[in-house]
């Protein structure tokens, strides 16, 4: 894909455009998050990116989710990074995590990665089966079989998030590293990382992101690095087990958009479970239950959400899209609903008057920690815009839901598939192609 920057290509354009960065990204079976900054296989990308393949191929959107959890460790938990064969500058590598020589249940075949990511890929996997509707009788059979194959391992993963990292079943999702969270240097964190002080032992590492996008002004910072490196040091120490980590990490806080999507997770994972004669439904449709109230618990009258510190058991209200998980998993009542619906297009987020594109950023402007160009600070992700958009239909908005899926295709018309775009000018930022923007893409405009 060339970097001009021709504004209004049509749909079509776009989606081929799409299908061809995923086609140069696919490494057989495991398509890379982005060749040079993220050269492997990242957990809620692979499920993004199997959302747009499912348009494409279903078998092979399949195929991405068997590998990823291919790389499940004997809990049940999916990891955050399944490396690449290929030997690649990635900062932490599996030299760093040590997953197996320090942890008995990691898998033995595969380097991995010791931290989760949000378990959007049960939806995914939904989304390939309706996608076999369209498929011939041979694919759809084949592709069902695979599923139901499959199928134990989704649903050790859910048990792993509501038993391993839920002990207490509060209804929120506890995650020990903001790389869990998927938004690492959100101002979520700014407080909880307060308390995360790297100690003289956090052995030397380069910055290997800034030399892939030769660019710092988009990353995290240093001090944010440091703290970073430092809790996969304390993750390793604590070999990787859940309680221990419990006991000893100076990182622990219940994710509400992680939980959110846990919650509308567990219901697509029963719809499946019910398609096909699996079972499990009321154990699934209970953690849906229990995630939706756990959100919806942290929610003020506008009906916005707040991660809770477990180290404190304080809430950490903070300004950036988290705050709408509850339409990602519905639960609030009626007034509330729309209070929140009309907070997403008022003029503090998408209708602000001085936006590019009305889609959310992913720190509202103005606010604390706000930062237009660098990354989870204020910068538009697409795959976030998927995400609300499919939340709000789902929550019986989809007229909201549509303007935002208008908005995102706008964005993503400029057919350059950036991880990030700078809210305020338009500008793509990050890594260039990103694989599940154009997953994205491909989904919108197919
Ligand atoms: C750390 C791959 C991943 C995304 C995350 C995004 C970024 C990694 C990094 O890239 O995180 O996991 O090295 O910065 O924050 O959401 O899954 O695209």
């Amino acid at each position: 894909v060339d970097a001009g920057a021709p504004a209004h290509r049509t749909s079509a354009e776009v989606a081929a455009r799409a299908a061809y960065v995923l086609r140069a990204h696919d490494q057989g079976a495991l398509t890379v998050a982005a060749p040079r900054l993220y050269p492997h296989m990242w957990s809620w990308d692979a499920a993004f990116i199997a959302i747009g393949l499912a348009r494409l191929s279903p078998g092979r959107a399949l195929a991405e989710l068997e590998t990823l959890f291919g790389a499940q460790w004997r809990t049940g938990m999916v990891p955050h990074i399944v490396f690449a064969d290929t030997i690649h500058d990635y900062v932490p590598g599996p030299d760093r995590w040590r997953c197996q020589q320090v942890c008995t249940d990691a898998p033995r075949t595969r380097a991995t990665s010791g931290l989760i990511q949000p378990p959007v890929h049960a939806i995914a996997v939904r989304r390939i089966l309706e996608a076999t509707r369209y498929a011939t009788p041979a694919e759809r059979r084949q592709v069902t079989l695979r599923i139901r194959l499959l199928w134990p391992r989704l649903l050790a993963w859910h048990r792993y998030l509501a038993e391993q990292r839920d002990p207490g079943s509060s209804g929120l999702v506890t995650i020990y590293h903001s790389w869990e969270s998927g938004m690492d240097n959100s101002p979520r964190w700014d407080g909880p990382y307060a308390a995360v002080r790297p100690g003289p032992g956090l052995p030397p590492y380069r910055r290997a992101d800034l030399s892939a996008l030769g660019e710092s002004r988009q990353r995290p910072s240093d001090a944010e690095y440091d703290r970073y490196l430092w809790l996969v040091e304390e993750l390793r120490a604590a070999r990787y087990d859940d309680a221990a980590a419990a006991r000893t990490l100076s990182f622990r806080v219940g994710d509400v958009f992680m939980s959110a999507i846990f919650a509308a997770a567990n219901e697509e994972l029963a719809a499946i479970g019910d398609e096909l004669g699996l079972g499990a439904t009321g154990e699934l449709l209970e953690y849906a239950d229990r995630y939706r109230k756990g959100v919806v618990g942290t929610a003020g009258d506008d009906g916005f959400a707040a991660d809770i510190d477990l180290r404190t058991e304080q809430a950490v209200p903070a300004p950036t899209i988290a705050g709408f998980a509850p339409l990602i998993c519905g639960g609030l009542d009626a007034p509330r609903q729309r209070a929140l619906v009309e907070l997403l297009e008022g003029p503090q987020w998408c209708g602000n008057p001085s936006l590019a594109f009305a889609v959310p950023p992913s720190t509202r402007p103005g606010a604390e920690g706000f930062d237009p160009g660098r990354y989870w600070r204020g910068p538009q992700w697409p795959p976030m815009n998927w995400l609300l958009a499919w939340g709000l239909e789902r929550c019986g908005e989809p007229a909201a839901a549509a303007r935002l899926r208008a908005a995102t295709s706008a964005q993503l018309a400029d057919g350059l598939f950036a991880e990030y775009y700078e809210p305020f000018t338009g500008r793509p930022l990050g890594a260039q192609p990103q694989s599940w923007s154009a997953a994205v893409a491909l989904d919108l405009l197919a």
